[in-house]
């Protein structure tokens, strides 16, 4: 069996500057990645229309200097090609391919409670036995596929957005059909339906859209955002995020006629801002229905047909509490007389058959059937790995009742196993980037720290773990996020536990948690010397 220091297990942004700060501390980590190269999420995702909702010149590395310099980001949001060749040239940079095996999965992971090691194995039978084993394996990387009777009979061509194929597909004249009205969803159907002939979008739940606003990047702007690099960075660490303005006022301080104001110059200025548009947005049900009527107003005024306008207004939840989603023309595709939009709320999805999908009492023909279906989310992608810890424990059985972390970064029983935006963490809540590079450092020095001391085992006491769930939990429960069927909450995939996933409390206050628990000397973990040599 093959030793090494570490296993990391992705080649998106986590893995990739995983795999550079440990080699840095001299240590040899093997990282394995499902995909031909790295990417990540950004290398399935290559469906048209793919494209970053954070801006690109922040959804990107701060570790390097030159690196911020030297590449230039041709728009506000960075398409998926775009994204992929930043990943691909950060590779090439600092020579990171060498270390990872790629077209191989990881299959399970076993603690050996007598060596103290992780015994790693994959899909092409490699076995690697290493200290420390870490999952960098994103937060939407586990697609889920529907299972939707029929599927299977279907004689067009069916395509799924989270694998899609490289070379270009040809939709002219075809009759396309779309299952889901998520991120993905709002992003490929405007430009499906610039190319087929009809299609046919199937919504079970509208989404809430803000308008991007994308446009290139002028020298001038990616000048005066490059100068400004250090305080931008900054910002994000502190907020999270750096080119949202997060106000401090509650929508309800301001009048009827200035909140409005707020929301215009918010859509104005697009991508996901609305929810920073006050304070208390995502906090106060009436400022959350304000926001919400605001968006409700733009359909109603964009839908030409009010029947069409109706069915694609969210209704029942709040804004916010399902991403909200980023688009491109969206709701104007729904006034091309080629497109027609099929709300599974009136009409329910029966079965897909060999020539189309039946929807309420319709069978509607089609030519080519996509799904953009959505992930199992944040958990999904580590449990997908057959993961046990101490005493045989397996990751499945322990995160049964949902999820439970110590920081969204160590797991009590699962000793020296790191995860990178793992559920209890800020992950998907603001620019992925910036939680995963501050998880990577925390995670990285953490190993200096018990490579310096010699410590064999670090691993998260049980009742560390529990304070820090019922934190998350008590923490999510005072907002609004945990009003509405999202993935956020496990409630796309039947029988998930639903809790809501990510941390709320925000990076500063999460950042200054692990600091704090740093600077102890590791509170609430145990830290062991004991080894037996192999
Ligand atoms: P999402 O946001 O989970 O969206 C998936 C969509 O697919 C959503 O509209 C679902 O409706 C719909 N869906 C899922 N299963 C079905 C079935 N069986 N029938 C009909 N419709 C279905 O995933 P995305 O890929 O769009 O975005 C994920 C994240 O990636 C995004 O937030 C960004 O952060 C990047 P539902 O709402 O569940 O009723």
């Amino acid at each position: 069996m093959q030793k090494a220091d570490a296993v990391i297990v992705g080649a998106g942004f986590a893995g990739l500057y995983m795999l550079y700060k440990l080699r840095q501390q001299g240590l040899e980590a093997i990282g394995f990645e499902a995909g031909t190269d790295v990417g990540g999420t950004w290398y399935w995702n290559r469906y048209p229309g793919a494209r970053c909702d954070v801006d690109s010149i922040e959804y990107s590395f701060s570790f390097d200097a030159e690196l911020e310099q030297e590449w230039r980001w041709k728009e506000r949001y960075a398409t998926q090609p775009e994204i992929l060749s930043y990943l691909s040239h950060v590779a090439d940079r600092h020579d990171l391919r060498k270390d990872f095996r790629f077209e191989t999965r990881v299959t399970a992971a076993t603690f050996d409670d007598v060596a103290q090691r992780w015994t790693v194995e994959t899909d092409r039978g490699d076995r690697v036995s290493a200290r420390y084993f870490i999952g960098a394996v994103g937060c939407l990387s586990q697609p889920k596929d529907p299972d939707i009777e029929g599927m299977g009979s279907f004689r067009g061509a069916v395509h799924f957005t989270s694998r899609w194929p490289s070379g270009p597909l040809d939709f002219a004249g075809k009759r396309v059909g779309v299952i889901g009205t998520g991120s993905t969803g709002t992003q490929i159907i405007p430009l499906l339906a610039k190319e087929a002939g009809e299609l046919v979008v199937f919504q079970r739940t509208p989404n809430f859209s803000m308008p991007a606003r994308n446009a290139p990047i002028s020298d001038a702007r990616d000048r005066e955002l490059k100068d400004n690099y250090p305080a931008l960075r900054e910002l994000g660490r502190r907020q999270g995020a750096s080119m949202v303005e997060f106000s401090q006022v509650s929508a309800l301080e301001v009048s009827p006629e200035r909140r409005l104001e707020i929301f215009e110059e918010r859509w104005q200025l697009g991508g996901p801002v609305i929810q920073a548009s006050f304070n208390d947005i995502m906090i106060d049900p009436k400022a959350n229905e304000s926001a919400a009527q605001f968006v409700r107003g733009k359909i109603a005024e964009i839908v030409r047909d009010p029947v069409v306008a109706r069915r694609l207004t969210p209704t029942g939840y709040p804004i916010g509490a399902k991403r909200v989603c980023v688009d491109t023309d969206y709701y104007t595709t729904f006034n091309r007389d080629n497109v027609r939009l099929v709300d599974l709320r009136e009409t329910p999805l029966v079965r897909v058959t060999a020539a189309g999908v039946e929807a309420g009492a319709e069978e509607i023909p089609l030519d080519v059937l996509i799904f953009a279906t959505g992930f199992d989310a944040i958990t999904g992608p580590m449990l997908a790995m057959d993961i046990r810890g101490r005493d045989g424990l397996s990751l499945r059985d322990k995160w049964d009742h949902g999820p439970r972390t110590y920081l969204g970064l160590a797991i009590a029983g699962f000793p020296n196993l790191f995860v990178i935006t793992g559920p209890g963490s800020p992950s998907v809540l603001g620019n992925v980037v910036i939680a995963i590079e501050q998880h990577v450092e925390w995670i990285d020095r953490l190993i200096a720290h018990m490579q310096a001391k010699d410590f064999a085992t670090i691993e998260a006491r049980p009742e560390a773990e529990a304070q820090w769930v019922e934190h998350v939990n008590l923490v999510a429960q005072g907002t609004l996020y945990t009003k509405a069927n999202s993935w956020y909450m496990g409630a796309n995939i039947p029988g998930k536990p639903r809790m809501f996933m990510a941390y709320v409390g925000g990076m500063e206050a999460y950042r200054a948690q692990c600091e704090a628990v740093a600077a102890d000397g590791y509170a609430g973990f145990t830290l062991s010397h004991e080894t037996v040599s192999l």
